[in-house]
């Protein structure tokens, strides 16, 4: 495994110890529309270089806060959860970022994690609640189902499904759905278990903020309330990891690559802004 700081850049590093790893995962096999999310970490870690090591919207310096860079082979599911259980005592200490790929990861990754139980944060257009997609149980297109395992979900941004999915829903009692940021919203999360995992689908946002991803969806979350729902998730839960994931890079479309790292950076600002505040 390789340690670089190729999100934000080298005048991160230099805490007494790593705050925050942030690892990508090109993986790419289930994708069902538009191709090319494996470049995905990649492109969001060559925009975050542009990104202010000072997050004013937070007054945070982000500067020698101890952002490390993993860079590990991982080519699917074995690999990537083989890695995260390796690490499991480290990525107790250290908040893992896990950069997509495809949603499939997100199953696999709260595998390797080991929490007990967990409540799940999950951002995302579609509900990914399907038994199977094109014959296959762990398409992108099932993350969500096959995340029920390890803990109780609630789903924001959810505007398009199938009906075989609403059907599943109506009888499933291990998630709640919102197709927008609300109070009921607000409430399902305060209700989840403790430690939480946040999962973030750029389709969640609105594709006239971010719109390079495989399947976009009209009517998505505005950028001020995401940066709302962000800071309410990690004021409100004890958030112990996250993944960012189905970013699809389009030439002549750097501002969504350059969006999707600034999505990541302000998730990245509130989980430090909450360590800082507990040290100081
Ligand atoms: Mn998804």
């Amino acid at each position: 495994m390789e340690r670089t700081f190729d999100f934000l850049g080298p005048e991160v590093s230099g805490a007494d110890r790593d705050r925050v790893a942030v690892i990508p995962v090109p993986v790419e096999w289930s994708a069902s529309y538009g191709r090319g999310t494996a470049r995905a970490p990649q492109a969001i870690l060559d925009a975050s270089m542009q990104i202010e090591f000072y997050n004013s919207a937070l007054d945070l310096d982000l500067e020698k806060t101890g952002i490390v860079t993993l860079r590990e082979k991982i080519a699917g599911k074995d690999d990537l959860v083989s890695f995260v259980r390796a690490h499991r005592d480290y990525f107790r200490e250290t908040f893992p970022c896990f950069l997509g790929g495809e949603h499939s990861i997100t199953p696999w990754i709260l595998e390797g994690l080991g929490y007990e139980s967990l409540g799940v944060v999950w951002l995302d257009a579609h509900a990914d609640m399907r038994e199977q997609y094109l014959g296959e149980k762990e398409s992108h297109a099932c993350a969500a189902r096959n995340s029920l395992p390890f803990g109780k979900l609630v789903q924001i941004g959810v505007r398009s499904y199938s009906s075989e999915e609403r059907d599943f829903l109506r009888g499933c009692d291990g998630t709640r759905v919102f197709g927008w940021w609300s109070e009921g919203a607000w409430e399902a999360i305060r209700r989840l278990p403790d430690p939480v995992y946040l999962s973030i689908d750029f389709d969640a946002v609105d594709p006239s903020i971010l719109r390079a991803v495989g399947t976009p969806e009209p009517g998505g979350l505005q950028w001020d309330e995401l940066m709302d729902l962000l800071s309410f998730v990690f004021e409100n839960k004890r958030v112990v990891a996250m993944d960012a994931v189905e970013l699809c890079p389009k030439e002549r479309d750097e501002t969504s690559d350059f969006i999707a790292a600034k999505i990541v950076y302000e998730a990245i600002s509130r989980h430090i802004r909450k360590e800082l505040r507990r040290e100081a």
